[in-house]
């Protein structure tokens, strides 16, 4: 006797292979497109301030979570001056391109009520000076540990009687021209670290580098240290933001 025929078998008609075989692929190709079809969606969907709109939303619920794990008194890693280096790269010249009227530079400060104070490069350095040695770090992914001086953001505020602009949710700040601009979150602005600073390792910055001001903040990438601060404003909306406008992290925190 045959073993196999004690074997319960089932026995599958010639139509029945052709017809598994096709709902087999039929899933498979739905499986692709499906696929496809989400990244598509990702990709060529509804944007918000460059950046698809799933991808955007990512980026905000992260930034809700780390600045309330923010914590001001957590200080950025400091370095002995020797360890800062002579040669600071350059990297991004939007907005220092025009250097006509440098000379008569000033900083215009637009307060909540919408007056303009007007700052000049010797009143800032009139206040109390701090230096800085630490990772400046870009998005790109380089770093090199640097050293800058000015004056701390938050002694600037209250020097000059803003503490009410201090309880806006954001500072706006501008070069000369217009052409280069970040928001602030202001937590990360009142920082301890965060300066506007007018020199580099001693000396005046140079043209490129931000003459005759620009803001170092240690808590976040380099996008956010804008070089030539022409204007600075307050503003409970989020001010607009150059690298964020073109799909990068707002917050920018690391
Ligand atoms: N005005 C202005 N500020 C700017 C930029 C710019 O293009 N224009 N680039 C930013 C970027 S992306 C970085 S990494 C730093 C670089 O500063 P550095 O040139 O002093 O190294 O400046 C920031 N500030
Ligand atoms: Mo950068």
């Amino acid at each position: 006797m045959n073993p196999n025929e004690s074997l319960p078998r089932e026995t599958v008609s010639q139509t029945q292979v052709v017809r598994r075989t096709a709902v087999a692929f039929l899933i498979f190709i739905l499986l692709v497109v499906g696929v496809w079809k989400t990244f598509s969606w990702i990709k060529n969907g509804p944007k918000e301030s460059g950046a698809a709109k799933p991808l955007r939303a990512a980026l905000n619920a992260n930034e809700k979570i780390f600045s309330k794990l923010f914590d001001t008194a957590r200080l950025v890693k400091e370095y002995p001056v020797s360890a800062a280096v002579k040669k600071v790269r350059v990297n991004g010249m939007e907005g220092l391109r025009d250097t006509v009227g440098i000379a008569n530079w000033h900083l215009n400060v637009v307060r909540g009520n919408g007056d303009t104070i007007r700052v000049t490069l010797d009143d800032i350095k009139a206040l109390p000076k701090r230096d800085i040695v630490f990772d400046f770090k870009c998005i790109e992914g380089w770093s090199q540990v640097t050293h800058w001086a000015g004056v701390p953001l938050k002694t600037f505020l209250d020097h000059y009687g803003l503490q009410g602009e201090e309880h806006f949710q954001y500072m706006g700040l501008q070069t000369p021209d217009k052409k280069y601009y970040v928001g602030i979150d202001m937590p990360s602005a009142l920082h301890p670290q965060t300066l506007l600073c007018y020199e580099m390792n001693d000396a005046p910055l140079p043209l490129n580098q931000g003459f005759p001001l620009r803001l170092i903040i240690p808590v976040k990438y380099g996008i956010k240290h804008l070089k030539r601060i022409g204007t600075m404003f307050f503003s409970n909306d989020k001010p607009a933001d150059y690298w964020a406008e073109r799909g990068y992290d707002y917050y920018a925190g690391h």
